[in-house]
Order: C-alpha cells, then structure tokens, then sequence
C-alpha cells in the first residue's frame, strides 16, 4: 500500500465512521460505532499497523493525517454524546411540561372535627355569657390535678380518676379542674372562666375513651349562689339542646365542690319516656357541678367567709355523641374519613 492508499482509505473510514457516529440514537449506539474504529480491533486503529510497512519517508505523512483521522472521529463521537443528552433533556421536559391552561386544582372542602365544632359552641354559649378562656397545661403536678382540689394523698377519692403518672409528681391530667388552681392563683375575684381542653384517663370502652376533652367552667365572686349556677347551666342546656330540654340536679360527690351535683338532661331520643340510650331513666347525665369547697378557696388564698363560687365540668365528646347521634366514642380517634366527611 502506498501514502496514497492510505490515505484514501482513511478517509472511508473516517467519513464511514462519523456518519455511524452522527446517526447512533443512543449513548450504547454512539459508543458502539466509535468503538468499531477506534477500538483495539477498529478499522481505523489497525490502520495504524499498516503505517510500519509504508516507505520510511511516508511514515510520518501516514502517522500525522491517522492521527487527525482518530481527533475527527474522536469529535464526533463527543458531539453526538453532548447532542444526545441535550435530546433527551428536552423530551424530558416536554413530557413533564406544566399546561398552565388547565384549570387549577381546588383544594377538598374541609370541615372542622365534630369535637372542635362542639367545643367552639359551646365556647360561644358561655363567652355570651361573660366568661373568658383560660388554658392550662396538660402535664399536671399532682398539687394542681389533686392536691390543690381538695383530693388529700391516699384518699379513696382519687380512685374516682384512674390516672396516668409521668413521674411520682407529675401526671396527664384527668381533668380540666386544675385550670380552676391556676386562674385562682393568678386573679383576684371575680373571676369568670371556662378552660377547655384535652383531660387523659386510664379508661377504654364504648362511651369512655384514654384521651377525651372537656370544659371546665369557675365563678367566683362575693355572694354567689347555688341558684346562679342552676341558671347558668339550665341557658347552656338551652342553648346547646333546645328550649324545651328538662334538666335535673342529683346529688354527688366531688371533694372540690360542696354541695356537689351531676347534672342530666332529658334523654333526647326518647323525650324522657326511657330507651336503650338513657338506660330507661329518661335522663342523661351530662356534667358534673357544685359550689366551690371553701378549702379549695383557703388553698389559693381566697377569703371562704367573703367569696363563693360555683364550678362545672363537663365532657365533650359525650355531648357531641348526643347532639349527632355517634354510637361509640372511639370514632372521634380513628380519624375515618368515612364518618369525618358527614360532619
Ligand atoms: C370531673 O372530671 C370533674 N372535674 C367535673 C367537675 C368540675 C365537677 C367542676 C364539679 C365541678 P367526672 O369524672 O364526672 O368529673 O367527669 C366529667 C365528665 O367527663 C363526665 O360526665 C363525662 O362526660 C366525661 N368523661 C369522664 N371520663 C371520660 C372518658 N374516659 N371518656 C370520655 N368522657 C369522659
């Protein structure tokens, strides 16, 4: 083979070679067709064992014009690397383009939890009425939980709230009573709140659940009576279950309270002729309530022979339970959409 043989072949190879490379459709393609000339065993590569044989005077000609053969193919082959990913960029991005002509997503209509509604209620009931909020923690000391409240260590009192303890001092507290402590040590009298919040007890069946809500509800003042408190409840009663709901006070017991009252309402399902809800009573019990215990009132610092007061308690959810008709108390907790959407 003379120079120009070999040049002439060259040539082939390389314009074969960068068409292969420019058509490849993909990087494995690409590589492929370099790789066929450039590789060990390419074409173009074992030209340059052909160059040995040429006249010694040709051999650098051969060695210059095989070399700038191997740059162009080389040229090639990274052009149509960099061009591939620049396709493969924008198919990308035409897959993934945004039509922002479509209409926009409207978010699901929300409704609030059925708890939450109650508890804005009933909120609303008694701030018309000229109490204010108060909010306590839910991590107690057993001073504010029982101590405070009239409950003395040991005392068979305590059993009436089955307890989750954090350490020996502290507790989730079982209910929204201690708020009635802490407003106390705060404010002189008079002193007109509710506290609503979550309350944790050691409970777990149809109408008892581990975690619960409820609010709780403090006045004191000078000359406040039993009668003030009656009246009070008997417009939240209205109010919350319509004008013509009965309602009776029996006696209880709270150590926070004296005298002590639970306080049902008429069965709503039954209108007092007795069913399966109210257990055949005609009644529902619905919170508990009393005057405040003059001890409670020594605890905080107030004056028992100047200030009276009435309190109540009551739980949320079994509210809610009546007003909506809800069998069991853990469909609250379960969060299924498919008793949350009817709310
Ligand atoms: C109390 O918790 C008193 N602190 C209420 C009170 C306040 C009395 C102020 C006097 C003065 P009691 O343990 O009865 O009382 O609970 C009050 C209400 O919470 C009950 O009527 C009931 O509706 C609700 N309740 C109690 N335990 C649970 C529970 N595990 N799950 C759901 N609701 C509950």
């Amino acid at each position: 083979m003379d120079i120009d043989a070999f040049q002439s072949k060259l040539n082939e190879l390389q314009s074969e070679a960068t068409r292969r490379i420019r058509q490849a459709e993909s990087k494995d393609e690409a590589i492929k067709a370099k790789n066929a000339y450039l590789g060990r065993d390419g074409d173009i590569q074992e030209m340059m064992s052909i160059i040995g044989e040429l006249p010694d005077e040709d051999k650098p000609t051969a060695g210059r014009i095989a070399n700038e053969a191997k740059e162009t193919v080389k040229s090639a082959y990274e052009a149509r690397l960099e061009e591939l990913e620049q396709l493969q960029l924008e198919r990308q991005l035409d897959e993934e383009s945004v039509d922002v002509t479509l209409p926009a997503r409207t978010p699901p209509a929300r409704s609030p939890h059925p708890i939450a509604e109650v508890e804005s209620e009933l909120i609303d009931v008694f701030t018309a009425m000229g109490f204010e909020v108060a909010e306590g923690p839910e991590i107690e000391t057993d001073f504010f939980n029982f101590e405070a409240l009239n409950f003395p260590e040991d005392h068979p009192a305590r059993d009436m709230q089955d307890t989750f303890k954090t350490t020996d001092d502290h507790l989730l507290r079982t209910h929204t009573s201690p708020v009635q402590i802490r407003t106390m040590q705060a404010y002189q009298p008079p002193i007109r709140i509710i506290s609503p919040g979550r309350v944790y007890r050691c409970d777990d069946d149809l109408t008892h659940s581990p975690v619960f809500h409820q609010i709780e509800g403090l006045l004191i003042d000078a000359d406040v009576t039993m009668a003030q408190l009656k009246g009070t409840l008997r417009h939240f009663a209205e109010e919350t279950f319509g004008d013509e709901t009965s309602m009776r006070f029996r006696p209880s017991f709270f150590p926070f309270t004296e005298p002590s009252a639970e306080v049902d309402i008429g069965c709503l399902f039954c209108d007092g002729e007795g069913c399966q809800v109210c257990g055949d009573t005609g009644w529902l019990e619905i919170l508990g309530a009393g005057m405040v215990d003059p001890n409670v009132l020594e605890t905080v610092g107030l004056d028992p022979d100047t200030y009276t007061g009435f309190a109540f308690g009551m739980g949320i959810e079994r509210i809610v339970m009546l007003k909506r008709g809800i069998d069991a108390i853990r469909h609250f907790f379960e969060n299924d959409l498919r008793f949350l959407r009817q709310f």
